[in-house]
């Protein structure tokens, strides 16, 4: 353990500053229990400045036409660009994923960067012909205002940029909320978007826990809109509260993601794409494949094929390149994702391989996870229904497409899902009767990427999505201009 890690800051209306408590939080590597940096224990105070600050600057920003707010974007993804490999190590030291991954997880902000610099010159609204002679009418977007940002650990630079860019191109200011995990990335995106030219206070970090600051940006009157990720439970909260003083809020929570295996599938491919939509992130994506549905005739090849698969992956440290899985984030995870194991073996299913913490060897001081299997297990069942967000994957049996289907549907989330078949009918009729937000026909359930809305139904969001032009949706609120030039009273309705 070190004790010479740096202190951090909060960055409030241009300036650096201490939380008002004057209290720090560490955060720690979850591979190897070093610490990386102290952050500000931020409370309702440091959280009310920062709104303050975003307040103070929406009013100039608002009037930056959107074509150069796109352009301080587009400087943004070059700056990405070249941190690319610096922000990946950060990431990977705080959270845990391995390289290959965090390295994605920049380029997609670098992706959702240079796709929201182009919006600057778009931000389409809509001209319509209106009903009387001598008058126009146009559909236009404007900024909703200060927008709280509130972020997960498992994707910490390109979460915050699904908010921030869409909020940042439509003419509002943002509060960002990271999560306490992931500090040290968050910050550094926020001094790379000043780098790039972002005039002060139109960002603003705290850090801090959900329970202080983000309450107090559910309850700041200033606040706007509320995008948030996170757990069902928080999101569920997020709403009530937000409800209260009729905040914008835009959830993206849970998934139970499933990868159906139908009997004609390519075998090898349903392998390759459950491996890495299962076990990629160490399963801490809310699009991991938590439950596989494969048809009887398959099931037995399926799995002699995957277990050896899944045991060969090696964990460890992902600064290692020839590590394949990560730690888990955190000990509370670690062991909320064992209980699940032994609620598993509980409900009857058969663990196959995995269902283990290992703190062997070079192992000891993180959080790792065995990659597990359950197979037999009852679409009913609770690791068959509920989110684990760890490396734990549920096989269910069934004996046709449509009680595939039929079982693909029946959970309280609707993210992603996945189907390998060769059978173009049945693709059709998946992408007619599947009820997730995202579905993959012959690959896994992750992938999703930035220029197409992002998210689900049922339990995981709250109708909106993010990225793509959807993504500007709720940082935006529509103004209708009618004007008329006949120089008369027109009545609309009336006159005929
Ligand atoms: C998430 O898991 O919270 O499609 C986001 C994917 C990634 C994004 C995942 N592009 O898996």
């Amino acid at each position: 353990m070190t004790t010479t890690a740096r202190v951090f800051q909060n960055y409030i209306g241009g300036k650096w500053k201490d939380a008002v408590s004057g209290e720090n939080f560490a955060n720690t590597n979850p591979a190897t229990g070093e610490i990386v940096g102290y952050f500000p224990l931020s409370s309702e105070a440091d959280a009310n400045a920062a709104v303050a600050a975003a307040r103070a600057a929406f009013d100039k920003w608002r009037l930056v036409p959107a074509p150069k707010r796109g352009e301080i974007l587009f400087r943004v993804g070059e700056l990405l660009k070249q941190h690319k490999e610096e922000l990946a190590r950060t990431m990977t030291q705080e959270m845990g994923k391995v390289l290959k991954e965090t390295r994605g997880d920049v380029q997609e902000g670098i992706d959702m960067a240079y796709y929201m610099a182009g919006e600057g010159r778009r931000l389409f609204g809509y001209s319509v012909p209106v009903e009387l002679p001598n008058k126009s009418g146009v559909a236009m977007r404007d900024p909703v205002g200060v927008v709280a940002c509130i972020t997960p650990w498992n994707f910490p630079m390109a979460i915050p940029t699904w908010k921030m860019f869409p909020a940042l191109v439509a003419g509002n200011t943002v509060v960002f909320k990271p999560a306490s995990d992931t500090p040290l990335s968050a910050l550094r995106l926020v001094e790379i978007i000043y780098e790039a030219g972002l005039p002060e206070g139109v960002v603003n970090i705290v850090f801090g826990p959900g329970g202080t600051v983000g309450e107090a940006l559910l309850h700041n009157p200033d606040v706007a809109v509320i995008s948030f990720t996170g757990s069902t439970e928080s999101g569920r909260h997020v709403a009530i509260e937000a409800a209260k003083s009729l905040k914008r809020v835009s959830l993206e929570m849970g998934g139970k993601n499933a990868v159906i295996v139908m009997d004609d599938a390519d075998l090898n491919l349903a392998v390759e794409g459950i491996l890495w939509s299962a076990y990629g992130t160490t399963g801490q994506r809310c699009t991991a494949c938590s439950r596989v549905i494969v048809h009887s005739a398959v099931r037995k090849q399926l799995v002699d094929m995957l277990v050896p698969r899944i045991e060969h992956l090696r964990l460890g440290n992902g600064l290692d390149e020839s590590v394949d899985v990560g730690p888990v984030i955190n000990a509370s995870q670690l062991t909320k994702i064992h209980s699940y194991t032994e609620i598993g073996k509980n409900e009857g299913a058969l663990l196959v391989t995995g269902g283990q913490v290992d703190n062997e060897g070079e192992l000891a001081q993180g959080h790792f996870y065995r990659p597990t299997l359950f197979t037999g297990v009852n679409p009913n069942m609770r690791i068959a229904q509920e989110e684990i967000f760890g490396p734990v994957l549920s096989m269910i049996e069934v004996s046709s497409f449509e009680e595939a289907i039929a079982v693909n549907n029946n959970t309280k989330f609707g993210l992603s899902s996945a189907i390998y078949t060769q059978d173009i009918n049945r693709v059709q009729q998946a992408m007619r009767d599947i009820t997730t937000g995202i579905l993959y026909v012959n690959s896994g359930t992750t992938g999703a990427e930035i220029q197409f809305p992002f998210g689900g139904t049922r339990g995981t969001g709250n109708g909106h999505r993010e990225a793509g032009i959807a993504g500007l949706d709720v940082f935006t609120e529509w103004k209708v201009v009618y004007t008329d030039y006949s120089g008369k009273l027109q009545k609309a309705q009336i006159d005929e």
